[in-house]
């Protein structure tokens, strides 16, 4: 279907950032471009260059004074990868730009989705030694995105001597951790399974989390329906690994919910694939959609790179912004080109050779 486009466009703010970022990003524009054109969805692309280290390296600082003015008006904003530890450190790039829209924008829902896709190598088998399908690893990751571990509350004492002593705090806030949560489990309603699992620490981390656990017990009572299990954090990640077939929704605090979205994805082949959504859900601000990995200075000017992640962020954005068809086509053509047979060219992270465009070119012509 070719559909001619709607009159008022999407107006999305893009901004690839540093490293694989500026090579993944065209990639996700390339399929967006493609899926617009076929479901006559008109979209106003504003590109901007801050937000990136280089930007850094020529302002002193990661973001323009005015940035909200500049950014803050969009649907939404297409992100690709921050940090570049080789001329800005990486507490500097990441407080300095992705932290500061999580927090202003108050994305407070961070969603990374991790499933087995075909033609995806699993790292992992079955109890009973055998292979795991496309698609029986299927949860949705769910990270609480402004508060907890990640808090800029706190300080040095006695700096570079020997009593030096640094303190950072964790935030957990009721509204903060309630709306997460109820985010989670209206997740795991609408879901088959209905399964919630809650990550804690609330033997060690005497204080926050067992507010954490104590929040997740007192909502729970609205959502009979859904089953609910948690987990401290260090057998959760066991359970990962050894049956993440057994996972719906997973809803953690700031920081092992960043832990656990990384070993998710990884635990169904690569995070190369990974995608993620930064939600305001009452749309008061614009929503940020980024691949779940960083700018990996590793393979950074290669060209290798894998686009999918960018991609399939790409997607999510669509739906957010009530293009659902759009997105369920991006994901077929996702899956299409993942194949075994498909024939279809595969980035090194997938065993192949292909090159980052190649596999953006694949997915765009199976729209
Ligand atoms: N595209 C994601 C990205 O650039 N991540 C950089 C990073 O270090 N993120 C840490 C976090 O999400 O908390």
């Amino acid at each position: 279907m070719n559909a001619s486009p709607s009159a008022s466009p999407l107006r999305i703010a893009v901004l690839a950032g540093d490293g694989i970022g500026q090579e993944v990003v065209p990639e996700g524009l390339r399929v967006l471009d493609a899926a617009a054109r076929r479901f006559g969805i008109a979209l106003q692309l504003d590109h901007f260059d801050f937000a990136s280290c280089d930007y850094y390296l020529r302002h002193g600082e990661m973001l323009p004074a005015n940035w909200k003015e500049q950014i803050g008006g969009h649907d939404a904003i297409l992100f690709g990868a921050v940090g570049w530890p080789q001329t800005v450190p990486d507490h500097v790039s990441l407080w300095g730009s992705l932290l500061q829209f999580r927090r202003e924008f108050d994305q407070y829902v961070n969603l990374r989705p991790a499933k087995l896709m075909p033609g995806v190598h699993a790292p992992l088998i079955k109890r009973d030694g055998s292979a795991y399908a496309p698609g029986e690893i299927d949860m949705l990751i769910v990270r609480e995105n402004t508060e907890g571990e990640y808090s800029s509350i706190g300080g040095r004492m006695f700096a570079g001597t020997e009593r030096e002593v640094v303190i950072q705090e964790t935030v957990m806030s009721r509204i903060g951790v309630d709306r997460v949560l109820r985010y989670a489990f209206e997740l795991a309603r609408s879901r088959p399974r209905k399964h919630l699992t809650s990550a804690t620490k609330s033997n060690g981390i005497s204080i926050t989390m067992p507010y954490w656990d104590e929040r997740v017990q007192a909502m729970s009572a609205d959502y009979p329906d859904v089953m609910r299990d948690q987990f401290h954090i260090d057998i959760l990640t066991a359970h990962f690994v050894q049956r993440p077939h057994t996972f719906d929704v997973v809803v953690a605090s700031n920081l092992f919910g960043d832990i656990l979205s990384d070993l998710g994805p990884a635990c169904c082949g690569t995070i190369g694939i990974a995608p993620s959504a930064n939600l305001n859900p009452e749309r008061r601000f614009p929503s940020l959609f980024e691949p779940v990995h960083g700018s990996a200075p590793d393979i950074a000017g290669k060209g290798i790179a894998n686009p999918i992640a960018q991609i399939w962020s790409a997607a999510l954005m669509l739906d957010f912004l009530g293009h659902r068809e759009a997105h369920d086509a991006i994901l077929r053509a996702i899956e299409t080109v993942l194949a075994p047979k498909s024939g279809a060219p595969r980035t090194p992270d997938l065993g192949g050779t292909a090159t980052t465009a190649d596999l953006g070119r694949a997915v765009a012509e199976c729209i």
